[in-house]
């Protein structure tokens, strides 16, 4: 069904794309695409480049440009950040010039013909960003009204194909302004603009591409976005006037059985940047063995997932999503392409695994560990608080929750959820992923458990299957359809609860008394026992505060009315004070994970980094010392401000400035 629309949707899309400015044919007929073949083994990660990081942007090749007199006065707008020392001060003048990144309109926003030449160089990669639901506006400033598309969009708003499938689109679309929003969405100002929308993007299928983008937004004072599938919760993979790099494409995986690196002898993948989390799954299934991702299937491993950790059902035996990487290809501000692993580049490595996506560079592949064919069983129980009351539905839930640290002991990773229903309460465990363990050994597990709810006069429904491997069972566990996509009624928060919260009674009340009392006023609570596997050494800038968790509490946060600023500004308060505050208040050891964080955290540097957050702004200098790289409340972030005016929310829709 889901295949079928995504087909359906693709053939009618297609003819979406607006046209780049042209160029005279005396230029393009001059202009080939900027790009050289280097050998496969040029690379320190020890697997061999594959095919689309071999085609490079070099020093010759700018020099090409250079000696192409059609485009010769343009050439330094490619060039790298080292070629020539009057380039720098040509850019360090720019600087001192342009408080801010330009954007359409602007005196020093490039011409059409420069976007042209940049084309060219791309080999045709450049295409301008519509907002999807434009197709469904008679008198938008796009001007492509057309009610199939629009019907084809409406209905795959709340899938992530749409938004995956598209260079552009967002998957919480709050932070684009809100604009172009589908008609009738409770956000929607009954417009659709460019907004937060960024306005071209680069469909990358090669790393000269990169190269060649990052020059010119970082020569031409352009805001630039790295963008993968458009999951990200806070708005990071957008921005108004925004040169975007579209990185879903690199789709390479290949497996290596017998990898040797200074910190690691054994198989893994080496896997492109648009990787999503069931293609990586699926790739460790057919090979027999086992990889770290996700719990949404289309999250990407090696953008944001990576990049700032990554939870998965399997980090109770392997660690988080970051300390799987061994070896990462990137593309530096100064466009450099370079190898970052823990003897080469070591600092850029450290900070790229729990750093920040669109942070420190842009990652073209990783190389992972892969693990042991793993046996699972999926525990599935749900109850609720109709038949007995308040009282007894949350005396079983606290029971669960004091024997989180036991469960994770046992190395099980579980996603239980809270409704408040308003006439009552729903508890939907869904489900408890216990790995390595028989049917037998979990029903042993969780006895205490369902003894409670007995005597409790708790019923409940149970369900406990066994699979042989990981990926079935992730497979019958989650989909797409459960994470809202789409949605502008709510954001996300999370707190990492740490093992003290449980070290004695009063506490373990207090902790539960504080998630208790944010379900008055959040309509959903997660609760997530999870506990990443120990590592030998901590080779990584990932969150201290997920070394010492035990739990990690998602909180949704319903905004009532999220089309006035001060619909959105009540439920900023609402969750500081009444949903989050007093979670936060009996955590202080605890953290928040940056890629599902409240995007209204004034304390993110010490939630999302603790201790590693001033090294990490120092790395942030060193590897981007002239501010290419901006993403809300990411290392360095607090350099720089969007001025979208007063939306209630952190948009995207404003210029990026320097405070
Ligand atoms: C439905 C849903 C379920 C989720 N489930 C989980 C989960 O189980 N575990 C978990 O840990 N997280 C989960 N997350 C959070 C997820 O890890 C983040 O949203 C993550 O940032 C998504 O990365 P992406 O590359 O797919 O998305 P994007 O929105 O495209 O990118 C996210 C960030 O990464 C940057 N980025 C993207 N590609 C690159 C690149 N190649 N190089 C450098 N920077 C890049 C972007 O600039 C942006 O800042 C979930 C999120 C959603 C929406
Ligand atoms: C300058 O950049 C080119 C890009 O390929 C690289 O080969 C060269 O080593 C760099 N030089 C310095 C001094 O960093
Ligand atoms: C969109 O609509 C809102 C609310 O009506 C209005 O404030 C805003 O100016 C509009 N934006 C544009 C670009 O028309
Ligand atoms: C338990 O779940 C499995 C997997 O979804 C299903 O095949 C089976 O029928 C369920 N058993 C019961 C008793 O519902
Ligand atoms: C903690 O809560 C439980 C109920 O969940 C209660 O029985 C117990 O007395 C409380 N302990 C303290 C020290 O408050
Ligand atoms: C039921 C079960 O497997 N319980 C085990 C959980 O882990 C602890 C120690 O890690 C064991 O002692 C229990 O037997």
């Amino acid at each position: 069904m889901l295949a079928l629309l995504v087909l359906s949707l693709a053939a009618v899309l297609v003819g979406a794309q607006e046209l780049v400015p042209s160029v005279p044919a005396s230029i393009s007929s001059a202009v080939a695409p900027a790009a050289t073949e280097v050998p496969a083994d040029s690379t320190d990660a020890g697997v061999p480049l594959f095919e689309e990081e071999t085609t490079q942007l070099t020093d010759a090749v700018v020099a090409d440009i250079v000696n192409t007199p059609e485009i010769q006065e343009y050439a330094h707008l490619f060039a790298f950040e080292n070629t020539t020392t009057q380039l720098s001060e040509r850019v360090k003048r720019q600087r001192r010039l342009v408080r801010c990144k330009s954007v359409p309109g602007d005196f020093l926003y490039p011409a059409e013909l420069v976007w042209g030449i940049f084309d060219l160089l791309l080999g045709g990669a450049l295409e301008p960003i519509v907002p999807l639901a434009s197709y469904c506006y008679k008198d938008s400033e796009f001007d492509n009204y057309d009610a199939d598309k629009c019907a084809a969009v409406t209905a795959g708003w709340t899938t992530g194909e749409l938004h995956y499938n598209d260079p552009g689109s967002m998957m919480f679309p709050l932070y684009t302004g809100p604009t172009c929003l589908l008609p009738g969405d409770a956000a929607s100002h009954g417009n659709c603009t460019q907004g937060g929308y960024s306005t071209y993007s680069v469909h990358v299928t090669n790393v000269a591409q990169i190269q060649l983008a990052v020059n010119f937004a970082r020569t031409s004072s352009l805001r630039l976005v790295v963008r993968n599938t458009g999951h990200d919760y806070n708005g990071r993979s957008t921005g108004r006037g925004a040169l975007s790099l579209w990185m879903h494409n690199l789709k390479g995986i290949q497996y290596i059985q017998n990898y040797k690196s200074s910190t690691y002898n054994g198989p893994v993948f080496k896997a492109g940047a648009g990787v999503l989390g069931y293609e990586l799954y699926q790739a460790a299934d057919k090979y027999g063995v086992s990889a770290v991702a996700g719990i949404c299937p289309t999250v990407g491993v090696f953008g944001g997932y990576s990049a700032n950790g990554g939870h998965s059902p399997l980090m109770q035996l392997f660690g988080m999503g970051s300390d799987q990487v061994l070896a990462l290809e990137v593309v530096t501000a100064s466009g450099l392409f370079i190898t970052a692993t823990p003897t080469v580049n070591s600092d850029l490595y450290w900070a790229l695994l729990g750093g920040g996506g669109g942070t420190f560079g842009i990652v073209t592949s990783a190389v992972v560990k892969v693990h042991e064919k793993v046996p699972v069983t999926v525990a599935t129980w749900s109850f609720n608080s109709f038949m007995t009351g308040p009282e007894p539905f949350w005396e079983a839930l606290k029971f669960f929750w004091d024997e989180i640290p036991n469960y994770n002991a046992n190395k099980t990773y579980s996603y239980g959820t809270i409704i408040n229903a308003g006439v009552g309460y729903l508890y939907t465990m869904a489900p408890f992923f216990a790995t390595k363990k028989t049917v037998a050994e979990t029903n042993a597990l969780l006895k205490p458990f369902f003894d409670k709810l007995t005597a409790l006069g708790i019923q409940y429904k149970f369900n406990a299957t066994y699979y042989d491997t990981f990926y079935p069972a992730y497979q019958a566990s989650w989909s797409d359809d459960d994470f809202h996509i789409g949605s502008t009624a709510g954001t996300p928060g999370v707190r990492l609860v740490p093992t003290d919260n449980w070290a004695t009674e009063p506490l373990r009340n207090q902790t539960w008394s504080a998630i208790r009392s944010a379900i008055d006023t959040a309509p959903v609570i997660t609760i997530y026992n999870q506990r990443p596997a120990t590592q030998d050494k901590i080779l990584n800038s990932v969150n201290p505060a997920f070394r010492k968790e035990e739990a990690m509490v998602l909180m949704i946060n319903g905004i009532a009315d999220p089309s006035t600023a001060g619909g959105l500004k009540q439920a900023k308060d609402d969750f500081a004070n009444k949903i989050m505050g007093p979670l936060r208040e009996v955590t202080p050891n605890g953290g928040e994970y940056g890629n599902e964080a409240d995007p209204w955290n004034t304390n993110w540097k010490q939630d999302f980094w603790g201790e590693n957050y001033a090294e990490l702004a120092t790395l942030k200098r060193k590897w981007d010392p002239a501010g290419l790289f901006y993403v809300h409340h990411g290392v360095g972030s607090d350099e720089w401000v969007v001025e979208d005016g007063d939306r209630g929310v952190p948009t995207q829709d404003g210029r990026l400035c320097r405070v």
